[in-house]
């Protein structure tokens, strides 16, 4: 391509909402970046550049943005493929000749199909858009370092993304960077600076690493005097972090990111269930009592936010619902920020078990992975649990118990957290308890058109994005398929098997040292 035309990219996030609400959530925390560092590879002002993300801005149905495209890259969760084939039929139909690049979880596990479907699949990390970016237009287009483009997101809201390490050094069976198998590691510390220097001014900041606590003490004390130097000159005004259970092993932990201005961590609680942490592989969350932790950190004046996940293929409803009960009713520790059902993502040993067990449900689809519907076959009866999903995200309707929660966990850390710490924790309890009262008032619920949802991924519908939202080429009609996962009888699908198949492959022909 020649150097005095200027291309024009159109970068997406793909995402479906689960709910299938169609505007997207623009005050939903955390926010994806992939699509902001992507742009990041293209040298500035060389090449015009429209980042868009279907998650905070609702999915791109508009018919011009496809027109006269030079290339479209793709990026999203593994759920995400079906949503990045339909933006690759609108692109070739609008733009014929576009270059797509899709890269991400998607490729890394379904190769085949990726590469049946995209110009370029790439499984490495952002920094082989570099190279694909070279390859397509040339050198002139490509940026030396990578920094995310938050100029382009046009967003509100107080809070800043940065990422100061990549994937995780434990493997949870459940998880999907245990599927992708890649190594753990740090961002230098001039990077993390760099991308500090970079955000907009915002309050504050979110460091969205799988693991930002790691498996080097040293590099992550070197971290927290960088990030501890650049608060106090007042850069921001606190920042928030995910850490994995191994955290909360030493109590000077929690000491050393307070000073540093930590406002609040999250962790993976997963469940408080000893026997389903094993199961899930979780060893890191056993090493401190779940509850011992939650109540040191938030006494040492650090907020505590967690997840929680159910399995009802390995637990019974009594077990969910008792636990849910215990959460509730006990004050000591904060209601859960998150929760959802365990998802057997693709290539996980989950995923691995439940195929060889026949666990998921016929007409099983990828798109349905999403922790919201339910894939596997439940131990109870499969509409008292379709129900019992239904209700998950508001924890089970238990209004009453919630608001005395509110209470009891208010006088419990009254004097330990901040007026600022403590609101954003009630105000989490509220939208479990209060939804719509929440949601008039502006604050995050979550909220769409769920009433024709059956939870259940044999009878979900698929929603209106498997309809074109206009004319695409005759060829192009098969990209709105759905992707199946199991047949109609519940045996896996034939392309996923091929995929699977190839992954493994791949992976033995690396530990073999071949190329
Ligand atoms: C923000 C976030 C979200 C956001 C936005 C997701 C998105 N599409 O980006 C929301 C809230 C929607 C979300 C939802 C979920 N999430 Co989430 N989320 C994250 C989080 C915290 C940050 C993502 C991010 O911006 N990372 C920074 C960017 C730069 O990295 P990245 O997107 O991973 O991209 C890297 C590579 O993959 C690669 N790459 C990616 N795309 C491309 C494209 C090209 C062309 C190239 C060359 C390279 C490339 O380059 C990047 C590294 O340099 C990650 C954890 C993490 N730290 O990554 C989890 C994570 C992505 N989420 C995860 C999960 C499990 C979920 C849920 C399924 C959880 C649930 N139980 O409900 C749901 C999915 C809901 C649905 N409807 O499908 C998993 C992986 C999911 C997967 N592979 O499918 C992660 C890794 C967390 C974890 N450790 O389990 N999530
Ligand atoms: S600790 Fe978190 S990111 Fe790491 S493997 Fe487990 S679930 Fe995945």
């Amino acid at each position: 391509m020649n150097q005095y035309r200027v291309p024009r990219v159109l970068i997406v996030l793909a995402h479906f909402d689960e709910t299938r609400n169609p505007e997207g959530r623009p005050d939903f925390i955390p926010q994806g970046t992939g699509h902001l560092f992507l742009a990041g590879a293209f040298a500035r002002d060389r090449v015009s550049l429209r980042a868009y993300s279907e998650f905070h801005d609702g999915p791109l149905v508009d018919e011009a943005a496809f027109a006269e495209l030079d290339m479209l890259v793709l990026t999203g969760v593994t759920a995400a493929f079906d949503r990045m084939r339909h933006l690759t039929a609108y692109a070739r139909t609008k733009s014929p000749g576009c270059v797509i690049v899709a890269g991400g979880p998607v490729v890394r596990n379904l190769p085949v199909s990726s590469a049946e479907t995209f110009d370029y699949a790439c499984e490495g990390d952002v920094e082989e858009m570099q190279a694909v970016i070279k390859e397509v237009f040339g050198e002139w287009a490509v940026s030396e370092t990578i920094l995310p483009r938050f100029d382009l997101a046009g967003w509100g809201g107080p809070v800043s993304y940065v990422e100061t390490s990549r994937y995780c050094n434990f493997k949870c069976s459940f998880c999907a960077l245990t599927a992708e198998g890649r190594r753990y590691h740090s961002y230098d510390l001039g990077y993390i600076e760099a991308q500090l220097r970079n955000v907009p001014a915002k309050k504050y900041v979110l460091f969205i690493d799988n693991n930002f606590y790691g498996n080097s003490k040293d590099a992550f004390h070197a971290k927290l005097d960088l990030i501890r130097s650049l608060w106090k000159e007042g850069l921001f005004q606190g920042w928030i972090a995910l850490v994995t259970g191994d955290f909360f092993r030493d109590p000077d932990n929690l000491e050393a990111v307070r000073a540093a201005g930590c406002l609040g961590l999250f962790s993976g609680v997963e469940t408080l269930n000893e026997a389903q942490l094993k199961r899930y592989q979780k060893k890191q969350n056993l090493v401190v009592p779940q509850l011992e932790a939650i109540q040191t950190c938030l006494k040492a004046g650090v907020a505590f936010q967690y997840g929680l996940m159910f399995d009802p293929s390995s637990q019974t409803m009594q077990a969910m619902q008792d636990e849910l009960a215990f959460i509730t009713g006990e004050s000591r520790m904060p209601l859960p920020a998150f929760l959802s059902l365990t998802i057997p993502l693709l290539g996980t040993p989950l995923f691995d078990e439940c195929a060889a067990e026949g666990r998921f449900l016929p007409s099983a689809k990828l798109r349905d992975m999403d922790g919201f519907t339910l894939m596997t076959h439940p131990l109870d009866n499969l509409d008292d649990v379709a129900l019992f999903a239904r209700k998950l995200s508001r924890l089970d309707g238990n209004r009453t118990q919630i608001l005395r929660h509110c209470l009891g966990f208010y006088r419990n850390y009254r004097r330990s957290l901040s007026g600022r710490q403590m609101i954003h924790l009630l105000a989490n309890s509220l939208r479990l308890a209060l939804p719509s009262v929440m949601h008039r008032h502006g604050l995050p619920t979550r909220s769409g058109s769920d009433g024709n949802l059956t939870y259940v991924t044999t009878t979900q519908p698929l929603g209106p994005l498997y309809t074109p939202a206009f004319r695409v080429g005759e060829g192009f009609r098969a990209h709105f398929a759905p992707t199946m996962i199991t047949d109609a009888s519940g045996a896996l699908d034939e392309t996923i098997a091929r995929n699977l198949e190839y992954r493994t492959g791949q992976r033995q022909r690396t530990s073999l040292g071949v190329k």
